[in-house]
């Protein structure tokens, strides 16, 4: 079943997240997508994630949506008319979006490669490392925008849990009415209800910060006077230090020098703990820049950054109390993976996008974490209910976190892509 997904989604030269709700290439989804072809298809590990990488701005930024030109532009909204990314300087020819995602792509082509090692491979990887590592500069030098060592995402969209209660206070703050959307169509409630997607505010006020950051020029200069929504984000911000990891794996691996990924790898992971660990709740937050403060809702963000290898082990211990809570009820026999929102919450809804589900690629961060820190049998009660979710339901987009059943799109591409991956593994 996996396998036919991946297939079926399978476009040229990436693979679609899916063919109704997501007919274009999404950054991050591609890096999990590459993961799952290393045990399918291995060849197609390297066209993913190098057809994304083809689209990468002079600036090194990655666009988290890269349009493909045979799709009708009122195939999704916001299409590419909408970003118009064709005036701008630094963009490529390819239409794309002027937003990123999480920088998960060092992690998976490390992964990915380790998994289906080859000649081919190794030349393969050698030639995105540049790219790789252009990535983690404009990350690093553009977007850090607080002046601390991490990254500010711009839009709840680039933190790829778009519609998570982790963003409604600083989202609360930025002006947009409903109305706004008049002059629009939705397509995402065309394929999926309404119910479990994103309310009509939210997307009026996604649709007022792309028109921010569109009439910059897609700029970062100056965010920080300008710019209605900045926060710091602690799965972006692991992601940046697991990535630095891979990358000093990778270089090993092609003969660069991994010295320089490991240092900036301890100072992203102090930079994590000392901005966005709160000792009172013992979990990480996002910090807003707008107020400062951290936003309060527990959500499986505050889990994410056991992906780093060398979270101290204080750290450690808090996030697994956290997740062994009835917030999250990580076991070694557990019933449903982790849902995305702190279960006990009153704001946890378990059909809405993001505020309550279970979604596969979260899970499988989260329990590559655990491996890492030698929480084997934790990992593998995860993983079990995570292959138990998918062997019901099937690979949807995510996942009731009471019943199980699908919700979202159906034959969703990440979900059979880390599927594949920990069946491998067992
Ligand atoms: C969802 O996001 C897109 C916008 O990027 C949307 O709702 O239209 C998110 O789940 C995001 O994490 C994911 O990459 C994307 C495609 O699967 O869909």
């Amino acid at each position: 079943m996996a396998r036919a997904t991946l297939d079926g989604n399978w476009e040229h030269d990436h693979t679609v997240p899916s063919r109704t709700l997501y007919p274009h290439q999404w950054s991050w989804d591609s890096a999990f997508i590459a993961i799952g072809w290393a045990h399918a298809r291995p060849e197609r590990v390297w066209s993913e994630l190098t057809s994304l990488f083809d689209a990468q701005w002079r600036d090194g930024r990655v666009p988290h949506i890269v349009f493909n030109p045979a799709v009708s532009d009122a195939a999704y909204f916001p299409g590419p008319g909408f970003w118009a990314t064709g005036s701008v300087d630094a963009a490529p020819p390819t239409a794309t979006s002027g937003l990123v995602q999480p920088p998960v792509h060092a992690l998976a082509a490390w992964h990915a490669y380790r998994r289906a090692p080859s000649d081919q491979a190794r030349a393969a990887l050698a030639r995105l490392y540049p790219r790789l590592v252009a990535q983690q500069h404009y990350l690093a030098s553009h977007r850090d925008v607080g002046g601390a060592g991490l990254v500010s995402i711009v839009h709840p969209w680039e933190s790829g849990l778009d519609n998570s209660p982790a963003w409604d206070d600083p989202m609360a703050a930025v002006p947009a009415e409903a109305a706004v959307l008049r002059a629009y169509r939705r397509r995402d409630i065309v394929h999926a209800a309404a119910a479990h997607r994103p309310t009509d505010l939210d997307y009026a006020r996604y649709v007022a910060i792309v028109t921010a950051y569109r009439a910059a020029g897609y700029r970062d200069g100056d965010l920080a006077h300008r710019h209605p929504f900045l926060v710091e984000c602690p799965l972006f911000n692991a992601a940046l230090g697991a990535a630095e990891h891979a990358l000093a794996g990778i270089a090993g691996e092609i003969g660069a020098d991994p010295g320089p990924h490991r240092e900036r790898a301890a100072r992203i992971t102090a930079a994590v703990v000392d901005r966005l660990y709160d000792p009172t709740t013992g979990t990480f937050h996002p910090r807003d820049l707008r107020t400062g403060r951290l936003t309060a809702a527990r959500t499986v963000l505050g889990l994410t950054p056991l992906i780093l290898p060398d979270l101290p082990a204080r750290q450690v211990e808090a996030v697994l109390v956290e997740a062994r809570s009835a917030r999250f009820g990580l076991a070694t026999a557990m019933p449903r993976p982790l849902p995305s929102h702190d279960r006990t919450a009153v704001d946890f809804e378990p059909q809405r996008y993001w505020r309550g589900p279970s979604w596969m690629n979260i899970n499988w961060l989260v329990r590559q974490g655990l491996l890492g820190h030698g929480h084997a049998a934790l990992a593998a009660g995860l993983g079990a209910s995570m292959v138990q979710l998918a062997a019901v339901a099937g690979c949807h987009e995510y996942f009731h976190p009471d019943t199980g059943a699908g919700l979202g799109s159906p034959a969703f591409s990440w979900t059979a892509a880390l599927l594949l991956d920990i069946l491998a593994e067992d």
